[in-house]
């Protein structure tokens, strides 16, 4: 059979994700993997998860493993409302619609905004799956760099005057503004505030993706977008994979109840609902006080990994490299000499049996192409420095 023929026009905008592809090189027996996103096992709350699921299935078993409304169960979003609450984010349930991960987020965001050719502003650089989840509704990405304040709000200014001077449709500003994905960096607050002023001034919804915000090891805690947002500009996605298990696949979305409708309506025929068990175990562990305790345990443990990766870092890397020191997330963002190919140094790191991810795919530009990100959460104490010892190594080959 000859699929190629009968293949919808949308294929053409499927992309495979560099990530996803590297999880099986990660799985190779030796390899220390600074590639994929993965919080650290060690970090997961197998126990607490086994009480509170005995406790569920004894009081109320059945209702757990029935279908659920596809906006998610009405106690656990009112849960997420308190829990966004203390972020600064006024809402009420209505405004919560629960996804299977942040990453369906970005797909059903795609769904209901971008027509073919649309344009998404992104940051150079920015998460992959948010590139590939646009790209696949053939969305124009045009990307803005960022410095170590995150995305550069006056070159975001000339981007979007530019390109609505091109008659262009400009329809999203996607952004990670805490310890953003993969450059670790934090959107300061006075260019949150200037984002979502031009997003008002050129009618633009932002995107607002935050994994990360709550795994803070130092600095005080900067308000979302969304905390300034009166007139329903922003749209706030959040995610318990990094602060619960990404195993629970869940996450939520925060919008005007007009645009959380339709949104709900996109994902009816992705997968009617999702999952009320993993909702219903997620909802117990913030409702009784499990979350609270929890967090700072996983923020002390990446914070520690965090120090001996720099430190590592700082002792091995050779002259000429330079690297984000990110105060919370999971990643970090190192630059080597320009001349220095990241995608063409990976097949020695694999010799080495060291692996990360290249920065050329991050970039909506062909730009990164001498960077690279490190995962610092995943890997064990020891293996980290020994890691970045043999990264260490293979840079020095290549220079
Ligand atoms: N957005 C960002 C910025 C991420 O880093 C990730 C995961 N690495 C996701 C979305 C997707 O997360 P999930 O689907 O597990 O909630
Ligand atoms: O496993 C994934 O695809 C989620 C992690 C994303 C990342 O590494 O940025």
């Amino acid at each position: 059979m000859n699929y190629e023929k009968l293949f919808s026009q949308r294929v053409v905008h499927l992309r495979s994700s560099v990530i996803r592809q590297l999880l099986a090189v990660s799985k190779q027996p030796g390899i220390i993997s600074f590639a994929g996103g993965l919080p650290n096992p060690k970090a997961f709350p197998v126990e607490d998860i086994r009480e509170i699921v005995n406790k569920l299935m004894d009081e109320n078993g059945p209702n757990t493993l029935q279908y659920g409304t596809t906006q998610g169960l009405e106690e656990f979003r009112e849960e997420i409302a308190r829990f966004v609450g203390h972020m600064g984010i006024e809402t009420d349930a209505e405004q919560v619609l629960i996804t299977v991960g942040s990453q369906q987020a970005l797909d059903i965001v795609g769904k209901v905004f971008i027509d073919r050719g649309d344009v998404a502003i992104v940051g150079l650089p920015t998460y992959l799956g948010a590139i590939n989840a646009f790209y696949a509704y053939g969305a124009n990405m045009v990307g803005v760099p960022l410095d170590e304040h995150g995305m550069k709000v006056d070159v975001l200014e000339e981007t979007i005057k530019k390109l609505k001077a091109d008659g262009k449709r400009v329809k999203l500003i996607y952004t990670v503004p805490t310890f953003q994905n993969p450059a670790g960096v934090e959107l300061s607050e006075e260019r949150r505030k200037r984002m979502l002023e031009l997003a008002m001034e050129h009618d633009i919804l932002v995107v607002e993706d935050e994994p990360y915000s709550l795994l803070r090891f130092e600095g005080e805690p900067l308000k979302p977008l969304k905390h300034y947002d009166t007139e329903g500009y922003v749209v706030y996605l959040g995610t318990f994979s990094k602060i619960l298990a990404p195993g629970f696949r869940l996450a939520y979305v925060i919008a005007p109840d007009s645009l959380s409708n339709k949104m709900e309506m996109a994902k009816q025929s992705m997968d009617l609902c999702t999952p009320p068990f993993t909702q219903h175990i997620a909802y117990h562990y913030i409702r009784n006080g499990y979350m609270k305790k929890h967090i700072p345990r996983i923020i002390e443990m990446y914070r520690r990994k965090r120090d001996i990766m720099l430190d590592a870092m700082d002792e091995h890397f050779p002259d000429g490299c330079s690297w984000t020191r990110p105060r919370g997330g999971m990643f970090l963002w190192a630059e080597l000499p320009k001349h220095v190919s990241t995608v063409e140094m990976f097949d020695d790191a694999v010799k080495e049996k060291v692996a990360y991810v290249h920065g050329q795919a991050f970039h909506v530009d062909g730009g990164g192409t001498n960077a690279m990100r490190l995962n610092f959460t995943n890997a064990s104490d020891d293996n980290i420095a020994e890691g970045i010892r043999r990264l260490a190594k293979v840079i020095k080959a290549r220079l």
